[in-house]
């Protein structure tokens, strides 16, 4: 076992240590004090897209529980909290009336995590867009991004003097890709079109929310949090590296380009610029201000081969074999050294600024046993990564911190609660948190880097 002391020798003293969450994976309360429902509550009540119909009604019942999840978060002794802010709560039908006690309940947990000397990092999307916004066509419809840059003007206005961080989107991958062309997350759509243009909506209005931000607290460090891949080819055949570099674009490109250099990847463009949406003139520089750090959440490599099917989409690929046979409970290969990999590829092709990892963590779905979870390979897994991370800040890469992913089991998705990532244990019968021994070891890091009281 990597001992906390010998590896926190590895990083600056400076360097911060975290933990994530996000709000409707933790929250539940999805009725109360005025939200009204977000797109995945109405995919988790529709049979057979998220596993066993779980939805997130209860979930953690964080939004009661919050300050007692705070004094959690406080005695693993972490100095910054990750969460995501419920659109649903703040506007609840997306545009029209603003919902106070919506915003009520963001204003008492930034003062919570103040009073505890814990700096927040806030998200203003992880994926839980008002509902109402479909009968628009959700984020396939320009006018999305425009209630979004009134949503996050109505939350920095109100938090945004105590926020230490605030990121735009979580994960347009997630909720471009596999939300609207694979149809695994909410709203559930197939269609490349769609997904072309939730692509283009959700850059700009990413653009949008900088701005607001620059308008309104000009001091707040504001940045985006990609899950960018990690891809290899499935062989060193001409074909799959091509494939190879077609995913690159396919899957990285769409997001770094327009964010980081203002443009859209020339391949991607030449196969599918015709059936994108209007791009106005200005889009692409309000899509690509400065941004004073980006988010990389990384778990697991993508490999790839050429599909040979005539007619194939870009990127024409397939999947292809993992390289090694440890995987997660949720089936995702084990391979640190596509971190490393991604992190230099990523440096040298975008001006990019300074880097946090926002999300790492792995699946393992061991429970309470005596009263401790013991849970070694994530512990495992998280210093392995934690290791080439160190690598790479002795590189000179810049990379500023971590936040584990995360505090504490929650409803993953389109897994339902079956799939557990916390370092904190959730019994979702009676609410009781027990720490894993991966949250006890992540606590003794932690500790290495004792911070001044504010
Ligand atoms: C994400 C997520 C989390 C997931 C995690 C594990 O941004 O993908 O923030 O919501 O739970 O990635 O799949």
């Amino acid at each position: 076992m990597i001992d906390p002391k010998t590896l926190s020798a590895r990083f600056p003293g400076d360097f911060l240590f975290g933990v994530a969450t996000a709000s409707f994976q933790i929250e539940g309360a999805t009725k109360t004090d005025g939200r009204k429902a977000s797109i995945w509550d109405a995919f988790s009540n529709m049979p057979g897209r998220v596993f066993g119909r779980h939805n997130g009604d209860i979930a953690c019942d964080h939004y009661n529980r919050m300050d007692e999840d705070l004094d959690l978060i406080k005695s693993l002794g972490v100095e910054a909290y990750r969460f995501s802010i419920a659109w649903p709560r703040i506007i609840p039908e997306g545009t029209g009336p603003i919902n106070e006690k919506g915003l009520d309940f963001y204003d008492r947990l930034v003062d919570g995590l103040k009073a505890r000397n814990i700096k927040a990092y806030a998200t203003l999307y992880h994926w839980d867009l008002p509902l109402a916004l479909m009968g628009d066509g959700g984020w396939t419809s320009r006018t999305t991004a425009y209630a979004f840059q009134r949503y996050a003007k109505t939350v920095i206005a109100r938090i945004g003097d105590r926020l230490d961080s605030v990121a735009t989107f979580n994960e347009p991958w997630c909720s471009v890709w596999l939300s609207h062309l694979y149809g695994i997350h909410a709203p559930g759509e197939r269609n490349l079109d769609a997904a072309l243009h939730a692509l283009h909506h959700t850059n700009l209005a990413h653009g949008l929310g900088v701005d607001v931000v620059r308008h309104h607290q000009p001091n707040l460090p504001v940045g985006i949090v990609l899950n960018a891949h990690s891809i290899y080819p499935g062989s060193e055949s001409a074909e799959d590296m091509a494939a190879a570099e077609r995913a690159f674009e396919f899957h990285n490109g769409v997001f770094f380009g327009p964010v980081f250099e203002g443009k859209y990847p020339d391949g991607f463009m030449s196969a599918l610029g015709h059936r994108m949406p209007e791009i106005e003139e200005a889009d692409l520089a309000i899509i690509s201000q400065k941004l004073d750090w980006w988010g990389l959440n990384y778990y697991t490599p993508m490999r790839v081969s050429h599909d040979a099917t005539p007619n194939a989409d870009f990127p024409a690929t397939v999947a292809a074999e993992p390289v090694s046979d440890i995987k997660t409970d949720i089936g995702w290969e084990v391979y640190s050294p596509a971190l490393a990999n991604l992190v230099r590829r990523l440096n040298s092709q975008y001006p990019l600024p300074p880097c946090y990892i926002t999300e790492n963590g792995a699946c393992y779905n061991m429970g309470v046993v005596d009263g401790q979870v013991d849970d070694q390979p994530r512990l495992d897994y998280i210093a392995d990564h934690l290791s080439v991370t160190a690598d790479l800040i002795a590189e000179g890469q810049p990379i500023k911190g971590y936040f584990a992913w995360s505090l504490m089991d929650n409803f993953e998705w389109a897994e339902g609660y079956r799939m557990r990532f916390g370092i904190v244990h959730v019994d979702y019968n009676t609410q009781v948190r027990t720490v894993k021994k991966s949250g006890h070891w992540y606590c003794e890091l932690a500790a290495q880097f004792p911070r001044q009281e504010i």
